[in-house]
């Protein structure tokens, strides 16, 4: 059974913002909070119910505001503390709750903690971070090059995981843990809702089992965050790379004190064992751990997240669906997705069926992973075939300004931070949403259908795909209703799909019952038999 909490949970419909590429309001081409507001009507009525917002502190943005300066401050391209609590007022009007990003695992190396450490080996902020004469180990940043840096000043070595400016704190000092509840605090005193907990797995390192996440101490620190009286009405989200159920459950089991739910990437993973190599595979590969997923929350009594996209991720309809098919793939995608069991995340521009942009030369690139990427070229590739990988792993694939419409820049406001998406003149929300066949409509109808009927909120899943290739067949289903989801997720027709009732939501208008399945078509259907098991 599921606890109240859980099941609340289970009714989130989270929207992703990007503030740097949603909406410039005031011409300067970079995304700001009082943009965000603008279009909290348009939010609204896709139907969501709470907005996860990628970091808005006080940062120099090596890595767009993951690397954090100041935790108790906006950002000043985005506005101003004053901005957000209009902004956060204007979201609960409307219902809305606001998930902020808590990166907790390292700040800027402009952070005060990290300006005053680098002083001097007896500074009294210099056992925030990770020190040594020399590096400890062989570990890789993320982003490329060894996660140890030579810092001039005291002659040794800190600690970071991702970016250069991006010192890892080191969380075994108790003041640090007691300096990031603080930080929550002061945001739940501001009156957010919930927390989407950025790389949380690496708060806790295993020096002796040279493991940079995930380590001895990981439970415990995620508890003497989350488990007390003033978070208990917070919703969290931990993206940690957690791959066994067992494990996932100490973590986010409803008695344990830590998170409410999970990010895991294993069904996106599927494909791309390096980021910028493009590998064959299979979208049945995807569908089994899909499967395997929603089998082992249910039986652990967990509720997990529905995803496929976010600002670290290709745009789905490339990697996954076709380019050529786009309003089927996306919206067959979504409705895949988004109607199992959990809590569906939409990232900001899916709701229109965006695709990956495409250029020609580096300088149009800003991600530090990508460009990272293309000085080290760890391949020696050539140029072309170089910025062909670009193009096809790039962060920035997802970080280009949200076209809203065919206007210039794609009306995203002032001559962008980061160019423009290629194909804005054709794929914006203006021309999306007065299209025939519009992946927002589809969206919308996905959320409705979604958000009233409990056997998709809080409803048993049951597979029914069977040993076929090609489709995904799934029921939900509470005492007193049930559907039935079919999915053809080939560029195929398939072929004695025998699942009827009455049609509530389908990518081919009326759906006409003849078992014969188009390419990217789905296909949703209520049915008056609704026997639990
Ligand atoms: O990303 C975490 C991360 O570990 C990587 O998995 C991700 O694959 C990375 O983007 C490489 O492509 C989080 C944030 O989502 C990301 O935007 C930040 O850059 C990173 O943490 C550091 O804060
Ligand atoms: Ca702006």
């Amino acid at each position: 059974m599921l606890s109240k909490k859980q099941k609340e949970h289970q009714k989130l419909i989270v929207y992703q913002i990007y503030p740097r590429s949603f909406k410039d309001s005031n011409g300067d081409g970079i995304g700001d909070l009082n943009g965000i507001t603008e279009k909290l009507d348009y939010l609204k009525e896709l139907g969501i119910n709470a907005i996860w917002l990628s970091p808005c502190y006080k940062s120099p943005n090596e890595d767009n505001g993951y690397d954090i300066s100041d935790y108790r401050d906006i950002m000043d391209e985005f506005g101003t503390l004053d901005d957000w609590k209009r902004m956060i007022d204007e979201m609960h009007k409307r219902g809305i709750k606001l998930i902020m990003d808590l990166v907790a695992n390292h700040t800027s190396s402009e952070h005060k903690w990290f300006k005053e450490a680098r002083k001097s080996k007896d500074n009294p902020y210099r056992d925030y971070y990770y020190w040594a004469d020399q590096p400890l180990n062989d570990w890789q940043s993320v982003f490329g090059g060894s996660a140890w840096e030579y810092d001039k000043a005291t002659d040794q070595y800190y600690l970071h995981s991702f970016a250069i400016g991006q010192p890892d704190l080191n969380w075994e000092n108790p003041k640090v843990r007691e300096e990031m509840k603080a930080v929550i605090d002061y945001w739940i005193e501001l009156g957010v809702d919930g927390f989407r907990c950025d790389v949380l797995d690496y708060i806790s390192k295993d020096f002796k089992l040279n493991k940079m996440s995930n380590g001895p101490r990981f439970h415990e620190f995620v508890h003497e965050l989350f488990g007390r009286a003033e978070t208990e009405h917070i919703f969290t989200v931990g993206e940690c790379g957690l791959n066994n159920a067992e494990d996932i459950k100490r973590l986010i089991g409803a008695d344990r004190g830590e998170l409410s739910t999970v990010f895991q990437f294993d069904h996106i993973d599927v494909g791309r064992r390096s980021k910028f190599a493009p590998q064959p595979f299979k979208l049945d590969e995807i569908r089994d751990r899909l499967i395997k997923w929603q089998t082992a929350f249910q039986e652990h009594d967990l509720v997990g997240t529905l995803f496929f996209e976010n600002h670290d991720q290709p745009r789905a309809v490339s990697r996954f669906g076709s380019e050529e098919k786009r309003y089927e793939s996306a919206t067959m995608l979504a409705a895949m997705s988004y109607l199992q069991r959990g809590i569906p995340f939409i990232y900001q521009g899916q709701e229109i069926g965006s695709i990956d942009p495409h250029y020609d030369s580096i300088d149009d690139f800003d991600d530090i992973e990508t460009v990272n990427y293309y000085k080290m070229n760890p391949e020696k590739l050539d140029e072309a075939e170089l910025i062909e990988r670009i193009n096809f792993g790039s962060r920035d694939n997802s970080r280009r300004p949200m076209p809203w419409s065919d206007e210039e820049n794609g009306g995203f406001g002032g001559k962008p931070w980061i160019r423009a998406h290629s194909g804005y003149k054709d794929i914006n929300v203006a021309a999306d949403m007065s299209a025939e066949r519009s992946v927002y409509k589809f969206f919308k109808e996905l959320i409705a259908l979604r958000t009233n009927n409990e056997a998709f909120t809080d409803g048993v899943w049951e597979n029914l795909t069977g040993k076929r290739d090609g489709i995904y067949i799934y029921r939900r289903y509470t005492d007193s209703e049930s559907y039935i989801v079919v999915c053809n997720f080939e560029n195929e027709s398939v072929l004695d799909i025998d699942y009827t009732g009455e049609c509530v939501l389908s990518n081919s208008g009326i759906r006409e019952i003849n078992g014969v399945y188009a390419p990217y078509e789905c296909a949703v259907y209520k049915q008056n038999d609704c026997t639990r098991k």
